[in-house]
């Protein structure tokens, strides 16, 4: 009786171990799903997170602009970079002078000499301003718009010691770049280029038609591509001079 006894105790013993075997299995099964969910919604999670940051550092630039760059005003299609003049207001430095007024003598941008960025380059150094596939062709270093006639230069050279400080965004190695003029530049060929956002596979800006209205507008597109398969895209509709 007492072996009968053990005999069954084993074999229910086994029977157990069985379906905790079938259990553990199907819930390791659920579990790995679960996971694999909350790495598909913490990806795009991610993305979302960094293109809302830079279109906002972006329309922060924009918005304290007073002068669309790039693209030109000639420009009708989408192009792959957004150029704006600092903002007139921006301090960074705190001393009192806007970092746009490199004369410092309390008004910016007001005193531009014939090459308008003073970089030394048709329109703004390293970058293809009229989108015809080739940076800083042109005519010589005064043609501001590389598009091959001189003679668009706004406002006449006077001494020419306060030059557009251009801000710009565009993409490189999968990374947009935000460049900004350093602080107290020597000429508009001083300045850095930092990565506001990985993962990206696409960037457009549009010039928007406002019309004769004095008003400029872009929209801007940004698409972010992660490692995990994720994608995309946020768009943001920017005028300049409302902040
Ligand atoms: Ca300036
Ligand atoms: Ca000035
Ligand atoms: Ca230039
Ligand atoms: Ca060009």
């Amino acid at each position: 009786m007492k072996r009968r006894q053990q005999g069954i105790a084993l074999a229910e013993l086994l029977v157990a171990a069985a379906i905790a075997a079938l259990v553990m299995a199907a819930l390791g099964g659920v579990l790995a799903s679960v996971r694999q969910t909350d790495s598909v919604l913490s990806e795009r999670a991610v993305l979302q997170r960094d293109a809302r940051l830079a279109l906002a550092r972006i329309a922060a630039m924009v918005e304290g602009s007073t002068h669309l760059m790039v693209p030109l005003e000639i420009t009708t299609g989408a192009g792959s970079v957004l150029a704006i003049a600092l903002p007139p207001t921006l301090d960074r430095n705190g001393d009192g002078f806007a970092d746009a007024d490199n004369d410092h003598n309390g008004i910016a941008d007001d005193d531009l000499p014939a090459d308008e960025t003073r970089d030394g380059a048709a329109g703004i150094k390293g970058i293809d301003d009229d989108g015809d596939g080739t940076a800083d062709n042109g005519s010589g270093i005064t043609d501001n718009d590389e598009n091959g006639t001189l003679g668009s230069v706004p406002v006449a050279p006077k001494t020419g010691a306060d030059w557009i400080d251009p801000v710009v965004y565009r993409v490189s190695a999968g990374q947009l770049l935000e460049r900004l003029p350093n602080i107290n530049p020597t000429s508009g060929a001083d300045y850095i280029e930092r990565p506001i956002a990985d993962n990206v596979s696409a960037f457009s800006v549009t010039r928007i038609a406002t019309g004769n209205r004095r008003t400029r507008e872009v929209q801007v597109q940004l698409t972010l591509s992660g490692p995990g398969g994720e994608t995309g895209t946020w768009t943001r509709r920017l005028r300049l001079g409302v902040r």
